[in-house]
């Protein structure tokens, strides 16, 4: 066919050809909080997507990532130009460290009067959120914004996933332009075969290999692989430090318990392997400074990851950039020499108690709870006890945050509900951690949604003053909270609320939390040990 033979295409508005992108895309949930810079975006909103109003931006972030990663699908998000996406800075730094698939609009004002420095003007608007989105850009021209959209979609849903932004002019939304057809782009990095096959000899010639379950396990869908493996292998296996997932049935008899994020504890607990085998975990996450050596002396380490930038600053080991699904399957191609079952540590004993201690909520939840509900957790002091006494059992079933910034449970507690309305959530949350996204009880309430809010309040930032002790420090600025009311701001906010203050009140009000097809608050006083 010539070139004037070719039919030129209807021109269409930016805004259809994006939405319909959006569409093709699975992304018809939108989260947000307007403005003046984006109403246009939303003229003849269509009746096939719908709009998750957050009230606040860090909020609004928060949910979405909770969406993103438990329906597995990149979320769509609308910021209010620099100062929407300064407020949810934070919360974009998170799901790139939870490498969560966002791609976020954020409202710029009309090109014709950018020169004048215009009221909500953003000077920079793509290089704001750097280095904590994997792209971003503001299109040259209006007619470009379907394909910047296209490309921030497609860059997302790429392995390592994370979120990216499209800066988009008021006037853009009403341009014409040629519509753009989705396309299919590829999105996983498949391992180098000679290398994967180099890691399941070594693997078959241990002696006594150990593995480190990390969070991309979950996210690449490689739970039944690491359990044949670790039951091939009679491997007991590690949760990795801090990790943001579940990777393995913690009730599962080679689950060996938490490594915690230090160097030296790392090594003790690894101590008399020779061979470690990470899975989907950085080489390690440290919180505290460390020295001395990464790994016991004498243990080969080997890494298979997602994260291109991991396997280049890891330590020490044999890294591999691969899908995790894809790399254990590798693995299981080699068989394991006979070996004898693994002597691990002893599991802690139930909690009994007549002190509202964390140990003691998280046995009885754990006790009272549904094995498939899922929890989100921003409760840090807590999460001691949570690794004693409630056990992840499900795939999928637990999240919280990589990035150690807090603001992430209650708002993606709220993500996670909406995209998965079959299963309970229980948000579990420290008293300082809920008031960083109080608002998003908000939502939970006018949606109805069946989330089990429970804060661990201990009336102050109890972990920071753990740290202190670490530090020497005995009296600590800042760290206390007293005079909140968290039943008054859930009531406030639409939420039915309970308080705790005894063991004996326990158990019913967590049944009747765990019960209500709409959200409940249970303000939960606990003691310090
Ligand atoms: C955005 C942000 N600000 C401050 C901190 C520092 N920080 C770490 S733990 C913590 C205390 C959290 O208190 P709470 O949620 O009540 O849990 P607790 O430590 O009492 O278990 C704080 C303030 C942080 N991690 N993130």
């Amino acid at each position: 066919m010539s070139a004037r033979e070719i039919k030129p295409t209807t021109p269409i508005t930016v805004r259809d050809a994006a939405f319909d992108l959006f569409r093709a895309f699975g992304m018809t949930t939108v989260f947000g909080n307007p403005g003046s810079t984006e109403l246009t975006m939303f003229r003849g909103f269509p009746s096939d997507f719908r709009y998750v109003l957050g009230l606040q931006e860090s909020v609004v972030v928060g949910m979405a990532d909770g969406h993103a990663q438990a329906s597995g699908n990149a979320a769509l998000v609308n910021l209010h130009s620099a100062v929407g996406v300064g407020h949810a800075l934070g919360s974009i730094f998170t799901a790139f460290k939870n490498q969560t698939p966002l791609v976020i609009t954020a409202g710029q004002q009309a090109r014709s009067i950018l020169p004048y420095e215009p009221f909500l003007y953003s000077a920079e608007a793509a290089n704001l959120p750097k280095p904590y989105v994997k792209w971003s850009c503001e299109p040259a021209r209006a007619e470009d914004v379907p394909h910047a959209l296209a490309r921030a979609y497609y860059t997302a849903m790429q392995s390592p996933r994370g979120p990216t932004l499209v800066s988009v002019p008021v006037d853009d939304w009403d341009h014409l332009c040629e519509p753009l057809a989705a396309r299919e782009v590829s999105r996983l990095t498949l391992g180098d075969p000679t290398l994967l096959a180099k890691a399941a000899a070594l693997l078959a010639a241990a002696k006594h290999p150990v593995i480190v379950a990390g969070p991309s396990i979950a996210r690449d869908g490689a739970w039944a692989e690491t359990v044949l493996l670790a039951e091939r292998h009679e491997a007991p296996v590690w949760a990795s430090p801090r990790s943001p997932r579940n990777a393995f049935p913690e009730d599962h008899r080679l689950f060996a318990g938490f490594l915690p994020p230090d160097r030296a504890q790392i090594c003790a607990r690894l101590q008399g392997s020779d061979l470690i085998l990470v899975l989907g975990a950085p080489v390690f996450m440290y919180h505290m400074e460390g020295h001395g050596p990464h790994a016991p002396p004498g243990a080969a380490l080997v890494h298979l990851t997602d994260e291109p930038g991991a396997a280049t600053w890891a330590p020490v080991g044999l890294s591999i950039v691969t899908h995790l699904r894809h790399g254990i399957r590798a693995l299981l191609e080699v068989n394991a020499p006979t070996r004898t079952a693994p002597t691990l540590p002893a599991r802690p004993a139930p909690v009994v108690s007549d002190r509202l201690t964390d140990d003691y909520v998280m046995g009885r939840l754990a006790a009272l709870r549904d094995r498939h509900s899922i929890i989100v957790e921003e409760a840090p002091s807590t999460r001691g006890a949570m690794t004693r006494h409630l056990p992840m059992l499900e795939p999928d079933t637990f999240y919280t945050c990589a990035s150690g910034g807090l603001g992430h449970g209650l708002s993606a507690a709220v993500g996670v509900a909406i995209a998965r309305p079959e299963r309970k959530v229980i948000a579990l949350l420290g008293d300082g951690s809920a008031m960083y996204a109080i608002q998003a009880l908000w939502t939970a309430a006018e949606l109805k949604l069946p989330i089990a809010f429970l804060i661990i309040n201990n009336s102050g930032y109890q972990a920071l003053n753990e740290f202190g002790r670490l530090f020497d420090i005995q009296a600590l600025q800042g760290t206390t909270i007293e005079h909140l009311d968290f039943c008054a701001l859930a009531k406030g906010h639409g939420v039915a609320a309970e308080r705790v203050d005894r063991c004996e009140d326990l158990d019913a009000a967590l049944t009747a939390a765990l019960a209500a097809t709409g959200p409940m608050l249970l303000d939960i006083r606990v003691v310090s040990h």
